[in-house]
């Protein structure tokens, strides 16, 4: 269980970063403050300027750059801030503080007249320790980039802190400015003191009512100043079918299933290019084969699912960037299906000073995109560096290498299962040595095989079980009556 929620949240940061690289977060539209003014996206790469501090109760703190080029979560552009919290040496009932700080002239929210209430608003990435155990305060300084306990007047206890709870993923966060402050110039201080910064992670009570002395990390980016309000409602995904099906929990007996979606929003609207699937942890999107989506649905047709349990989870976005996911597990167990098998074909005999051929042939190459195997052969045997592997017509991508210090023979190949099916994937190779004596064997043994098939499952499988074979020498033996020489 654990495992597949890994999986899941690997699945949900692939797609979410996967869609969001070369994205920014608009700025005009339905449900988008036309007066936000966007104070930090990170865009410039550098976190070297931002200070930290703790209460000295044996909190630890850093801050570190998200790279999106990486793969490391970022909402919009490359970049964004990590905050990471460490409480796992930290003392306990007491109240700790993590405290980090952007530099004091990373931004300057102006003074306005006449606005009853301003918001500043972020996209936050919470990691599973956060929940239950941090509580999220803000701090602004005015003047901005003044010195907290010389001349920062400070505005503090924001309305909307996150106090315990969170979310699963990026969610957008808003933090109400004090009404008595929303007329003042803000910003970052100079500094983050033990008592001061613009972000405080604090854990009240600590280590007790079930507040664990754990480490985590939040990471920011976007963050914003609005003066109206936002869309921060997530879209509504209604329906995740299978040809026409609900897909939760159901058994299919065909793998020929067409996935359709619907989806929809009430404020900003439905950004259709965000829209996107995972099947078994394979991304489908705009562009990819048999995907389409509009503004109220997205559809993936021409799909071949192998009997088994397969997840497919649908994503979209609204178009100020909220997210939404549905997931579905369902079964396919087609009883017409004959299993797709490979298998390690060898010729009958070798002999001394002849290549001997071993295939690796598949009874349905329609079903597999790529081989991944490992054979171990012993001393007697050498595969050539540049004709010791031959791959059929329909590998697209075919390499191996063979070591001759421990004489395994590594094959990885990508077949086009489109293409036309052929039996023989790869043809082996192997020349016996012509210093081997009567008495020699050649063993072949098996080390590891894994394929992808049509679906995208990666699995494991048996490619042969061990074998030993003489090697035979050549004779030419003189038939005196028929004038022949023939071999035995
Ligand atoms: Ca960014
Ligand atoms: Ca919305």
């Amino acid at each position: 269980m654990k495992t597949q929620k890994a999986i899941l949240l690997l699945v949900l940061l692939f797609c979410v970063s996967g869609m969001t690289t070369a994205n920014a977060q608009p700025t005009s539209g339905p449900g988008i403050d036309p007066n936000a003014i966007l104070l930090m996206d990170f865009e410039n790469g550098d976190v070297s300027g931002w200070t930290k501090n703790t209460i000295n109760r044996g909190e630890k703190v850093s801050v570190e750059l998200m790279d999106a080029q990486k793969g490391d979560p970022v909402r919009f552009g490359r970049y964004a801030v990590k905050l990471n919290w460490d409480l796992t040496a930290a003392q306990t009932n007491q109240t700790l503080a993590c405290l980090y700080s952007p530099p004091g002239n990373a931004f300057v929210i102006p003074a306005t007249s006449g606005l009853s209430e301003r918001r500043i608003g972020m996209w936050i990435y919470a990691s599973p320790e956060c929940e239950g155990n941090i509580w999220f305060r803000l701090q602004q300084f005015t003047p901005p980039g003044s010195t907290p306990g010389v001349n920062a007047g400070y505005i503090t206890v924001f309305g909307n802190e996150i106090s315990y709870s969170y979310w699963t993923g990026w969610k957008y966060h808003e933090f109400i400015i004090p009404s008595a402050s929303t007329n003042k110039t803000m910003g970052p201080p100079s500094t983050t003191t033990p008592s001061y910064g613009m972000f405080r992670l604090l854990q009240a009570g600590s280590g007790t009512n079930g507040k664990q002395l754990t480490k985590g990390y939040f990471i920011i980016d976007n963050i914003r100043v609005t003066s109206s309000t936002e869309d921060t409602t997530r879209p509504t995904i209604s329906t995740l079918t299978g040809n026409g099906t609900g897909l939760t929990g159901a058994t299919f007996d065909t793998g020929q299933i067409n996935l359709s979606t619907t989806y929809s929003d009430g404020t900003s609207g439905i950004n259709a290019e965000s829209a996107c699937f995972t099947v078994n942890g394979v991304l489908y999107k705009s562009g990819s084969t048999g995907f389409s989506a509009d503004s109220t649905a997205a559809t993936l047709t021409g799909l071949k699912f192998r009997n088994g349990t397969h997840t497919v989870v649908s994503y979209v976005e609204d178009k100020f960037g909220n997210v939404q996911t549905s997931t579905a597990t369902f079964t396919v167990n087609d009883p017409n299906v004959v299993a797709t098998t490979v298998t390690l074909v060898p010729d009958a005999e070798a002999h001394v000073g002849n290549v001997y051929e071993m295939k690796i042939n598949t009874n349905n190459s329609q079903d597999i995109k790529e081989l991944n195997l490992v054979i171990e052969l012993n001393q007697y045997a050498s595969i050539d560096a540049t004709n010791g592997v031959v791959f059929g017509g329909s590998v697209t991508e075919g390499t191996y290498n063979y070591n001759s210090t421990n004489n395994q023979l590594t094959i990885n190949l990508k077949n086009d299962n489109t293409a036309a099916a052929v039996e023989t994937l790869a043809t082996i190779k192997v020349n016996i040595s012509k210093n081997s004596n009567p008495d020699d064997v050649i063993r072949c043994t098996p080390v590891s095989a894994t394929a992808t098939y049509g679906d995208n499952i990666s699995s494991a499988f048996s490619l042969f079980t061990a074998f030993s074979k003489p090697v035979l020498v050549n004779i030419q033996f003189y038939n005196s009556q028929t004038h022949c020489w023939s071999a035995r």
